[in-house]
C-alpha cells in the first residue's frame, strides 16, 4: 500500500518538474575550482560519460562561514564535452532527498553516483536520513532513477533505502558513500561505507536487490571513506578519501586531513591490496574522489576549500588529469599534482613567518593537531584542530614552546600571535608567555610593550629590533583545579620593518639550540 502510494507520489513529482532544474547555466571556469565565485559550493564529485558529455554529479554545501557542518540539500550537475577548455554547463538543483524519496528527510544530501544500469536507464545512489527510523544512525541509500542526468529522478524502490542499519542485514555502521560499477558482463556493484567501514555487495541487474551478504574489506590501509570503484584493462580499482595520520605518514599528517589512496584487485569483490597516495591533502579536511574516462584521457574529480570565501564545509569539486603508469602490473595511478586557476600574486607583507620552518616542545605534535598550521597564514572563527598547533603533551608540563627557524638570520621587531581556547575540550590561553631569540643561548627579547593572552584575535607585541635566526614563544601554562591546561595557537607572525616578499623554505632547516 504504501510503496503504491509513494510510485504514484512520485509520478505526481516527475510531472510537476520545473523547467527552470533542467535548464543548464553556461560556465566558463578559469581552471580549478570549477565553479570559483562563492555563489554555489560544489561538493563529493561523482563523474559519468553520458551521450559523449562528460558529468559531474555533485553536491552543494550551504554552510555558514562560521559553521561546522555538512549543510547540504540538494545535489546539482556540471556538464562538459570540453574539460581543458573549461566550459561547462551548471544545473543547479537537480534532486532532493525529499523530493525523490518518500522515506527520507530533508537535507544531508551527501555523496551520490549516477550509473548507467544493464537497461540504459540511469541510476542514482543516494546517501539520505530515513524518516521515521529508530536506526541509531539514520543515514542509508536509496536508489532512483531517470532517463536523463538532470532528472527528474524517480524512487526505483519505494519500499525504503537498499542499504541502512536494518537493511540488507543489521549492521551499526553509518550508510554513506555509495559507489556503483556495472562490469562489462552487466553484472552490478556496490561499495559504501565512512569512518574506517568499508563494505561491498553485488546487486541484481535491477539495480536495486542485493545478491549474497555484504562483505567487509580491511585490506586498503588508511581507508576513511569516499570509495570510489572503477575498472581499466580488466583491473578493478578503488580509490578512497585515506586518513593514516602520522609525521612519516604517505598518506596524511592530522587525523582531519584525507589523501587519495587506491587498491586494486582481481575481481570487483577483492581481494583487494593497497598500492599507494593519488592524491595529498587538499585544502578542505574532506578530500573526495571520483575518476572517469572520456574521451581517452581519464579524469579524477575530487574537491577543495579553493572557492572564494571557501572552507571545510564550503567545498567547491576540482578535476585534473588523471595519468595511468602502465609499465608495472597492475597498472598504476600516477601521483596527481593538483592545478589551480591563476592566482594573483599577493603584495609583499612585513610578516616573515612562512619563510621559517616551525618547530615545538611536544614533537612528534598529537595527530590531531598541525604545527605546520603556525605559519599558513589562516585564522577562522571555528577552526578544527588540524588549523592549529596544541601543546598537548603526556604529563601536561607546566611550559612549552613554539619557535621559527630560518635559514639565514633574520631581522624581525614585532609578533602577531592568535591563541585559540575551547573551555569544553579543557584549552585555554596560557597564564603568561614570553619571546625569546637564539643568541648563542636563548635570551628575552627587550622591550616587550605587552604579552596578550586574549583568544579569538592577534595578541600584537613590539619588541627590540633584532636579528637572529631562530625565534620562540615560551608559555606558562594556566592552571585550572590543580592542573596544567593545554594551549592552542592557531597563528604566529612574526614582522620584519619593511615589506618583503617571502619564500616558504625547502626542507628542514638545523636548529640554533643544539638540544634541538
Ligand atoms: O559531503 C559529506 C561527506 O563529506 C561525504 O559523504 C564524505 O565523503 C565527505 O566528502
Amino acid at each position: 500500500m504504501r510503496a503504491a502510494r509513494s510510485v504514484a507520489l512520485a509520478a505526481l513529482l516527475a510531472a510537476a518538474w520545473p523547467a527552470a532544474a533542467q535548464q543548464g547555466v553556461p560556465v566558463q571556469s578559469a581552471g580549478n575550482p570549477i565553479l570559483a565565485d562563492g555563489r554555489f559550493y560544489s561538493t563529493d564529485p561523482a563523474p559519468v560519460v553520458l551521450d559523449d558529455t562528460l558529468y559531474i554529479l555533485a553536491g552543494r554545501d550551504e554552510a555558514p562561514p562560521d559553521v561546522n557542518d555538512f549543510i547540504m540539500n540538494e545535489w546539482q550537475l556540471l556538464a562538459t564535452r570540453a574539460p581543458a577548455a573549461g566550459a561547462w554547463t551548471h544545473y543547479p538543483a537537480v534532486a532532493t532527498p525529499e523530493g525523490i524519496f518518500q522515506w527520507a528527510e530533508p537535507g544531508r544530501a551527501y555523496a551520490g553516483q549516477i550509473v548507467k544500469g544493464p537497461d540504459n536507464r540511469l541510476y542514482l545512489y543516494a546517501p539520505v536520513l530515513e524518516a521515521n527510523t529508530d536506526a541509531k544512525d539514520g543515514f542509508a541509500i536509496g536508489v532512483a532513477v531517470a532517463d536523463h542526468p538532470t532528472g527528474p529522478w524517480v524512487d526505483a524502490h519505494p519500499a525504503g533505502p537498499i542499504v541502512s542499519q536494518r537493511v540488507p542485514e543489521p549492521n551499526t555502521i553509518q550508510n554513506i558513500d555509495p559507489t556503483v560499477l556495472v562490469d562489462d558482463d552487466g553484472r552490478v556493484y556496490l561499495y559504501w561505507g565512512t569512518f574506517g567501514k568499508l563494505r561491498g555487495i553485488e546487486l541484481e541487474r535491477d539495480m536495486v536487490t542485493p545478491k549474497g551478504r555484504p562483505i567487509a574489506v580491511t585490506a586498503l590501509t588508511g581507508f576513511f571513506e569516499a570509495p570510489w570503484l572503477m575498472k581499466r584493462k580488466g583491473i578493478y580499482y578503488l580509490l578512497y578519501a585515506g586518513n593514516n595520520a602520522g609525521p612519516d605518514s604517505p598518506c596524511t599528517p592530522t587525523l582531519y586531513h584525507a589523501c587519495i589512496a587506491y587498491g586494486t584487485a582481481p575481481t570487483p569483490l577483492g581481494p583487494w591490496t593497497y598500492r599507494g597516495t593519488v592524491l595529498k591533502p587538499v585544502s578542505s579536511t574532506t578530500s573526495h574522489p571520483g575518476a572517469v574516462e572520456y574521451r581517452g584521457q581519464w579524469y579524477l574529480a575530487y574537491h577543495t576549500a579553493d572557492g572564494a570565501g571557501g572552507g571545510h564545509f564550503r567545498r567547491s569539486v576540482a578535476i585534473d588529469r588523471l595519468e595511468w603508469d602502465d609499465s608495472v602490473s597492475p597498472p598504476a595511478i600516477r601521483p596527481l599534482v593538483p592545478t589551480r586557476s591563476p592566482q594573483p600574486v599577493p603584495p609583499p607583507g612585513r610578516n616573515i613567518a612562512p619563510a621559517a620552518v616551525p618547530a615545538a616542545s611536544n614533537e612528534p605534535v598529537p595527530v590531531r593537531y598541525w604545527l605546520r598550521a603556525l605559519n599558513d597564514g589562516a585564522t577562522r572563527a571555528s577552526p578544527l584542530p588540524p588549523e592549529m598547533w596544541g601543546s598537548a603533551s603526556p604529563g601536561s608540563p607546566p611550559q612549552q614552546w613554539i619557535e621559527y627557524r630560518w635559514p639565514d638570520p633574520v631581522t624581525v621587531e614585532e609578533s602577531r600571535i592568535w591563541f585559540f581556547a575551547d573551555r569544553q575540550a579543557g584549552i585555554a590561553p596560557p597564564a603568561t608567555w614570553r619571546i625569546e631569540y637564539w643568541d648563542g643561548s636563548w635570551k628575552p627579547v627587550r622591550r616587550a610593550d605587552r604579552y596578550g593572552t586574549a583568544v579569538g584575535a592577534f595578541q600584537r607585541t613590539r619588541f627590540a629590533r633584532l636579528r637572529t635566526r631562530c625565534l620562540r614563544a615560551v608559555f606558562q601554562a594556566a592552571r585550572v583545579d590543580g592542573t596544567n591546561r593545554a594551549m592552542a595557537v592557531q597563528e604566529w607572525e612574526v614582522l620584519t620593518s619593511r615589506p618583503t616578499r617571502v619564500t616558504p623554505p625547502a626542507g628542514t632547516i638545523a636548529p640554533c639550540d643544539p638540544r634541538g
